[in-house]
């Protein structure tokens, strides 16, 4: 007889980010969805609402809610998103401390439940919080990332397409860095069907896209006043499930464990990663100029900053 495996992917945080990693993983049929929350009725109301579209949008996915941390064992996949949002002139250094304990609480728990999964942290501030969580969980670095640069390239994307009114599938780029206002988007790597930016927009274009992307997300808490975007934050963690579950080795910005690449030790920072079945596979050293090193450099303090302020407070 044969037996194809179900995956089994836990969604940690059914909020706005959670919720919608699990509807676009079900609408994929990636694997089965197992979300949890600490506030009860909330992860079992989602599952229930989700599972109820299916007949409709004709996914076979099973989706539950849980508040238990035991319906989590055997994962494959646990993407984190617990946590708080940022609200309107709230920092992302702000939010430090409190998801740094929320952080460490859903780490023992999938230490414990789910020792042999491939975690992927969406919870800001991102760079530090997957610090925090590789820590906490003693996983090797290749199955603990986090999630930024896919969505700051997807907005780079829809920016591109956008002033040049070209379809967004055509448009290719990299943001690499924190996940912020010093995030580095690369115009050299931002291709349009294999034409460089460079040469289809003026420079004062390209680098008013740059700032509009780096401050993407800022843009849509301003307008949304109370609450962060989700949408594209969940499609970008949903689009590194689907990588890992179906080993497709695609290569993606993520926040990945340098080891002396890009000349960083010892940190999580957006790179180019390519993602399969075992995690992060390989990470990919692309020739930056000077500018765009002491950018990823500036990056990265900003994240040991993040770092320090953790461990000065016990966290970490
Ligand atoms: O690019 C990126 N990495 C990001 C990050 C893009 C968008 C959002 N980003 C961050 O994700 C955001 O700043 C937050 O830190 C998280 C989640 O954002 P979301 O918009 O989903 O926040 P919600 O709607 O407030 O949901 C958070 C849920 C909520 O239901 C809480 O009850 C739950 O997290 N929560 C917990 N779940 C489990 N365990 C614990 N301890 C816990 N604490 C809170």
């Amino acid at each position: 007889m044969l037996v194809g495996k179900r995956f089994k992917i836990v969604v940690v945080g059914a909020g706005n980010v959670g919720a919608s990693v699990a509807q676009y993983c079900a609408e994929l049929d990636l694997g089965d969805i197992v979300l949890t929350d600490v506030v009860e009725g909330l992860p079992q109301g989602k599952a229930l609402d989700i599972t109820e579209a299916g007949p409709i949008r004709g996914y076979t996915a099973r989706v539950t809610g849980t508040n238990d941390y035991a319906d989590i064992a055997g994962a494959d996949v646990v993407v984190v998103t617990a946590g708080l949002a940022r609200k309107p002139g709230m920092t992302r250094l702000d939010l430090l401390e409190k998801n740094g304990a929320i952080i460490s609480d859903v780490c023992a728990n999938i230490a414990k439940y789910a020792p042999n999964s491939i975690v992927i942290v969406v919870t800001n501030p991102l760079d530090v919080m997957v610090y925090l969580a590789y820590k906490k969980l003693g996983f090797p670095h290749q199955r603990v990332m986090g999630m930024a640069g896919v969505l700051d390239s997807a907005r780079m994307r829809a920016f591109v397409a956008m002033e040049l009114n070209v379809s967004m599938k055509n448009v290719d780029t990299m943001v690499l860095g924190s996940h912020g206002d010093d995030m580095v988007p690369l115009p050299q790597y931002t291709t349009v069907s294999g034409i460089p930016i460079t040469k289809l927009l003026p420079k004062e274009r390209i680098d008013a896209i740059v700032e509009r992307t780096r401050k993407g997300g800022g843009e849509i808490v301003a307008l949304l006043k109370t609450g962060s975007a989700y949408y594209a934050p969940a499609a970008s963690a949903t689009r590194m499930v689907q990588t890992i579950v179906r080993d497709e080795k695609q290569i993606l910005p993520c926040a990945a464990y340098l080891d002396g690449q890009y000349g960083l030790q010892d940190i999580y920072m957006g790179v180019p990663c390519i993602l399969g079945a075992e995690g992060v596979e390989r990470i990919l050293e692309l020739e930056l100029t000077q500018d765009e090193k002491a950018s990823l450099h500036k990056s990265a303090e900003e994240v040991r900053t993040g770092i320090r302020a953790l461990q000065e407070r016990g966290v970490l």
